[in-house]
Formats: structure tokens, sequence, C-alpha cells
């Protein structure tokens, strides 16, 4: 860690509340290394070029029962080729699948398969995770 520099944050209680109780639930041991981490999400997600060589996970959950659509899914990641590393498929209930759809590759064309995939009718909710290694991560 370079210099260390104090801040002081001006928040709501309600909101500082919610926040201590998910910090304590999740065993952070205090609140500047929750908020630095907080920090480390978002300069992950935005400093990273679409060139740029990243792992990514997307998680999606969709409808089971929603015509052709496991199909369209088994295409789209074959089409990304190399791209997809691997897929993990649980059936979570009847009419629930969750996947985990581990991904490298360049961030803007994981960014684009992901948005394809997110925007199939029948995926119910998603989220893409792109991560890096990099010195702002120390
Ligand atoms: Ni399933």
């Amino acid at each position: 860690m370079g210099k260390v520099a104090r801040i002081g944050v001006s928040l709501d209680r309600d909101l500082l509340s919610k926040f201590d109780d998910i910090i304590s639930a999740q065993s952070y041991e205090n609140r500047s290394e929750a908020i630095r981490d907080l920090i480390r999400h978002r300069l992950v997600v935005a400093e990273i070029d679409a060139d740029k060589l990243v792992v990514a996970t997307l998680t999606i959950v969709y409808d089971h029962h929603r015509p052709n659509l496991a199909e369209k899914l088994v295409d789209m990641q074959h089409g990304a080729g190399s791209r997809v590393l691997a897929a993990t498929h649980v059936h979570l209930d009847h009419h629930n699948c969750l996947e985990v759809i581990i991904m490298h590759g360049r961030a803007g064309e994981l960014r684009d398969l992901a948005n394809g995939i997110l925007s199939l009718r029948g995926v119910k909710h998603g989220q893409l995770v792109i991560t890096t290694t990099g010195k702002h991560l120390r």
C-alpha cells in the first residue's frame, strides 16, 4: 500500500446502519476494509478497456420451460469459441436453472456476449463480473 490518506464521509444514518449490518455479516473487520473493497470493485469495472484481456464470470438464472432458450444459450456459448472456458449448470427447481459461465478474452467481447445472453427472453436475472490483475488491486 502507498501513503495512506484519511477521508471523512457523511452518510445517512440508516444507510450506514445497513452497511454495517452487511459488512458484519460478511465478516469484515472494519468499515475501512469494506470501503476499500468497494472502491477496488468500482475501479476494476471502470478501468477495463474493451481491448484488455480479462477473466469474467456470467451468472444467470433462466426459465427452464422457455422454448428453445437452453438451445440458444448453448449455441451462443459455442459461437464464442475458446472465450468460454467452462459452464456450470444447476437445476435450481422445477422452473429455474442457474448457470455460471466462465470466460476469458477481450473485455469488450465478453461484455457483448454477456449482454446478448442477458437480453434473451427467459433469462430472468444475471450479472457479469469481470476481474483482472493489476497494481490497482493491491
Ligand atoms: Ni437445469
